[in-house]
């Protein structure tokens, strides 16, 4: 698993986590939406799909229109806070 890691751009670098959930109940945390630049409005959306409790799609919404701009496999370069 030496894949390059892809990086996004993100609105800021003051990563607030809003919503960091377990979806699927196995105990590990599995969905993170996050805001990046201090407005409260969410800008990062991260999935783990396969369960290992590592960022599998990495989504950046820039104009936070709840539209992606960008999506990414991987955390994106930005891995949640544990
Ligand atoms: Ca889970
Ligand atoms: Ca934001
Ligand atoms: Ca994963």
């Amino acid at each position: 698993m030496t894949e390059p890691q892809e990086t996004v751009e993100t609105r800021g670098d003051d990563r607030v986590d809003l919503i960091a959930q377990d979806a699927n109940g196995d105990g590990k945390t599995d969905v993170w939406v996050s805001d990046t630049d201090g407005d409260g409005k969410p800008d990062l959306y991260q999935f783990d799909t396969d369960g290992d409790g590592k960022v599998d799609i990495t989504m950046v919404d820039l104009d936070e229109d709840g539209t992606p701009d960008a999506v990414v496999d991987g955390d994106g370069g930005i891995p949640p806070q544990a």
